[in-house]
């Protein structure tokens, strides 16, 4: 009776945490916890018209979506033994009104913290996110990865609050090995030691001084990592937090996933931070690195168990070639239910048979293409001149002649090489032309949006600005992480292009999007509702930005105080500007087989969850299915045997880059081999040899090593900056100013206005679209 009235006394007079506390023991640290932080840290308090800079991706303009390659990371690190989570911080900003970054990170309990500065945008929050887990956490150390960490590593290092670097796409053996020593150095009360063994690993040592480990972990294929999704569903049942994993705000409503097809591209578009260029320079990649079709077919089925949200495969698989292609496609006969779409570099070879594969094989299908511009001229001047708009439009006539095509994305671009603002407005005459072509049938959905923030680092034209006739307005890291803070999209922008200035292009991206939006409008391509609020938001946006402008100029007193009043405007009219966002999602069914799936998920994990947590214990989140471990590459080395830099135009003999195998002939016929760089389909203009032949008169601006020529690129990179930009300067010795002082130069913590793609309104608004898209021709 006692015991009884003792334990109704700790539930009645006990919050739930305190309960959880009093029966279940302290739990084991986590190896790892992965941060991600938005774009801009103090975007709740700031006001920027951050304008359509996200309109084309899932996330807000503060890119809330984490990384997949965070979840690749945990699940091979659980396979190995060590307990790694994701902490999605943005999204945490975003969904909880109020959220209190610094109590919340201070609660976390991990032997060491990574922080993902894959994408450039987010060059400021991670860093502000480091050197506050850095003050709170003085003795956990914090290490950096991703694509732009691993372009700039050399600044990134010389951060306080950062201690380790990776490099390179493929982290997650290097990464095993690090925790690893951490945690064995944490064990035994010993120093960490000498880390040069650690590929692709720039670190400090204990006396503070800097070491650059080769770039020499560079895996051929992309089979040894999970992709799922087993990972992020056990991870949210093992630690019960939903928000801190979600991709997206919105994401419940609309839970679109990606599948990847390779690592790598085998293109090299001018102003892409993951062309072949890139990759070979940048991130010691030589040759594509492909899933093995069946595993990538796995990865589909398992998702589709339990999401239901439409699934994009991502990155080209065309290019693997067509043994890739028909084992793929095949496969996938009665094992799709999701809605399912396909990203494509070009027009698929093989055309109207091509489509015909699909239509056997899968009861419904899309597809995404991104033309950039319909201006030849242009399209090959940004990369893409290896077909033409009429082949594009031929493939769009063919794709639409077939029954189970269930929709045809098409994107066109601004403010790339070459093109002025008048091409840009000639857009519109065109898309007129191609509605006009397929009969206005509402499954094509062409959209535009302009190249922002940034022009790519690492890419051909970032190296290369001029040859581009591109001005860079940030060349290095502090350059770029200081822009992030300017008053809009145009002023943060890391470029201008001769070709049009910044105001031409704002102008002529909001002149496009009006004219497509018109004529999708007008002729029942979108919704006429849902088009005369996109037509009202350009208008609202374009002025907003001349009010901003003035604001700005002929304003007096600080610059944040003049903006403050503008922003909820600009968190309003920073979405669905250039077109309504929901237009980019696809309706979906929930179907009994997702929640019968998902109460099995429970059922299997939470009760043995619970009993590892008796025990302070954090139970395995690994995948089910059995993945081989990550090895390192031999085709693709970044290094030569004699430990030279491989950073020649000309790999190794067996590299499938210049042994031949890579050529497509003149008729298109392709030929191009498993792995090899060069897109398949393409003449002989296009191959690998004649990227080469262009590439060698190029310079990398910032190698990924700093062996000799690399250390000597990068030093002569550092020296060069931009010229200084007076707005930024003044906002800077603005907030310098006022540091410190007791006034709250920024009082608000919400950011409510940014909705996202997903949410209700979005499912909503996606259903009514696919209603009107069944109007097939
Ligand atoms: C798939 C993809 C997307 C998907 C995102 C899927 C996702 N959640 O990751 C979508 C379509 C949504 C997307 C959006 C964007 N993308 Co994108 N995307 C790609 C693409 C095609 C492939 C990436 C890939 O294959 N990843 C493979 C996965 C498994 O690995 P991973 O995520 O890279 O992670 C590994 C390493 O990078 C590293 N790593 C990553 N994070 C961390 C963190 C730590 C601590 C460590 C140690 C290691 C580490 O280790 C991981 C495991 O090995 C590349 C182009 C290319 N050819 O690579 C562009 C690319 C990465 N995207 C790019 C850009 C610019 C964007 C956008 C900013 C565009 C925009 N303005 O809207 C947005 C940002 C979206 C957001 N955050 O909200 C640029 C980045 C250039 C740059 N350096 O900034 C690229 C290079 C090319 C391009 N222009 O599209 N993208
Ligand atoms: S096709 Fe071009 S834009 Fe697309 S990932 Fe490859 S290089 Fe980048």
């Amino acid at each position: 009776m006692h015991d009884y009235a003792f334990l109704w006394a700790l539930v009645a007079n006990r919050s739930l945490p305190t309960i959880k506390r009093v029966i279940l023991p302290a739990m084991e640290s986590l190896d790892i916890t992965y941060i991600h932080a938005p774009a801009t840290y103090d975007f709740r308090e700031r006001s920027i018209m951050y304008g359509p800079v996200s309109d084309m991706v899932p996330s807000t303009p503060i890119f809330e979506m984490y990384p997949l390659g965070l979840t690749t990371l945990c699940e091979y690190l659980e396979r190995h033994g060590l307990r790694a989570r994701i902490y999605n911080l943005a999204s945490m900003m975003l969904h909880k009104k109020n959220f209190d970054v610094e109590a919340n990170l201070a609660r976390l309990d991990s032997r060491m913290f990574g922080i993902d500065l894959h994408w450039m945008p987010h060059c400021h929050g991670s860093i502000e996110v480091a050197k506050i887990l850095k003050r709170l956490h003085p003795h956990t150390p914090i290490s950096f990865g991703g694509l732009s960490s691993s372009i700039f590593h050399e600044d990134l290092i010389k951060y306080d609050c950062i201690d380790y670097v990776f490099r390179g796409d493929s982290t997650e053996e290097p990464m095993r090995m690090l925790i690893e020593r951490v945690a064995r150095a944490e064990r035994t009360h010993t120093p960490i030691g000498d880390l040069s063994d650690i590929p692709n690993l720039t670190w400090k040592d204990a006396s503070g001084a800097i070491h650059i480990n080769p770039l020499s972990w560079v895996p051929d294929d992309m089979n040894a990592i999970s992709m799922d999704y087993a990972y992020p569903m056990k991870g949210v049942l093992r630690h019960h937090d939903m928000t801190s994993y979600l991709p997206m705000k919105g994401w419940l409503s609309y839970p679109v996933t990606a599948g990847l097809s390779c690592r790598g591209c085998a293109r090299n578009c001018a102003t892409c931070g993951g062309s072949a260029y890139a990759f070979r320079n940048h991130f010691g990649r030589r040759r594509v690195a492909w899933r093995d079709p069946s595993l990538l077919i796995r990865d589909i089925q398992n998702v589709q168990n339990h999401v239901w949200g439409p699934i994009f495969v991502l990155n080209d698989f065309l290019q693997a070639g067509e043994a890739y292609t028909h084992k793929f496609i095949t496969g996938l006969k009665d094992k799709v239910r999701n809605p399912i779409g396909f990203e494509f570099f070009g027009p698929p070879p093989g055309g109207d048979d091509f489509y015909s594969l699909l239509d056997e094989n899968l009861d419904s299908w899309s597809i995404e293409i991104s033309a950039e511009s319909h201006d030849d001229d242009v399209r090959a001047a940004f990369g893409k001149g290896h077909y033409t708009m009429a082949e594009l439009e031929d493939t769009i006539v063919d794709a639409l002649s077939h029954p189970n095509c269930e929709r045809f994305d098409l994107y066109f671009m601004t403010g790339i090489p070459k093109q002025t603002a008048a091409s840009v407005r000639e857009t519109g005459a065109y898309v007129q032309h191609l509605y006009e072509r397929v009969n206005y049938d509402p499954r094509l959905v062409v959209m535009t949006s302009p190249m922002a923030p940034f022009l790519d680092v690492g890419s051909i034209a970032f190296d290369n600005p001029e040859q581009f006739g591109y001005k860079l307005r940030a060349r290095t890291f502090e350059e770029h992480r200081k822009r992030m803070i300017l008053p809009s999209w145009k002023h943060i922008m890391n470029y201008e292009s001769v070709y049009m200035s910044a105001d031409e292009m704002v102008d002529a991206t909001y002149d496009a999007a009006l004219d497509i939006n018109r004529i999708k409008g007008e002729h029942g391509i979108l919704d006429a509702g849902m088009a005369a609020g996109v037509d009202a938001r350009i208008r609202q946006a374009r002025e907003q930005m001349n009010r901003l402008d003035d604001v700005l100029y002929n304003g007096t007193g600080r610059i944040d105080k003049r903006l403050a009043q503008l922003k909820e405007e600009f968190e309003r009219l920073s979405e669905s500007t250039v077109a309504e966002k929901s237009e980019l999602n696809w309706a979906f069914d929930v179907k009994p087989t997702h929640v019968a799936h998902l109460a099995k998920l429970w059922i299997t994990n939470e009760p043995a969850n619970f009993a590892a947590r008796l025990g302070g214990k954090w139970r395995s989140a690994a995948s089910d299915f059995d993945y081989p471990d990550q090895t390192n590459g031999e085709l693709s080395p970044a290094f030569n045997a004699d430990g030279t830099p491989n950073t020649s135009a000309r790999g190794t003999k067996a590299d499938g880059i210049s042994d031949g195998r890579a050529i497509a002939d003149e008729q298109g016929v392709q030929v191009a081999a498993f792995g090899s760089v060069v897109a398949p389909g393409f003449s002989a203009t296009n191959t690998n040899s004649a990227f080469d032949a262009s590439i060698a008169n190029l310079k990398a601006g910032r190698a990924g090593t700093a062996v000799k020529e690399g250390a000597a690129a990068i030093r002569e990179e550092q020296l060069r900056t931009v010229e200084p930009d007076p707005l930024l300067e003044q906002m800077i010795a603005e907030e310098k100013d006022f540091e410190g002082k007791s006034e709250q130069t920024h009082s608000v913590r919400d950011a409510s206005g940014l909705k996202g793609a997903g949410g209700r309104a979005g499912a909503r608004d996606a259903r009514k679209l696919d209603k009107l898209r069944d109007r097939k021709n």
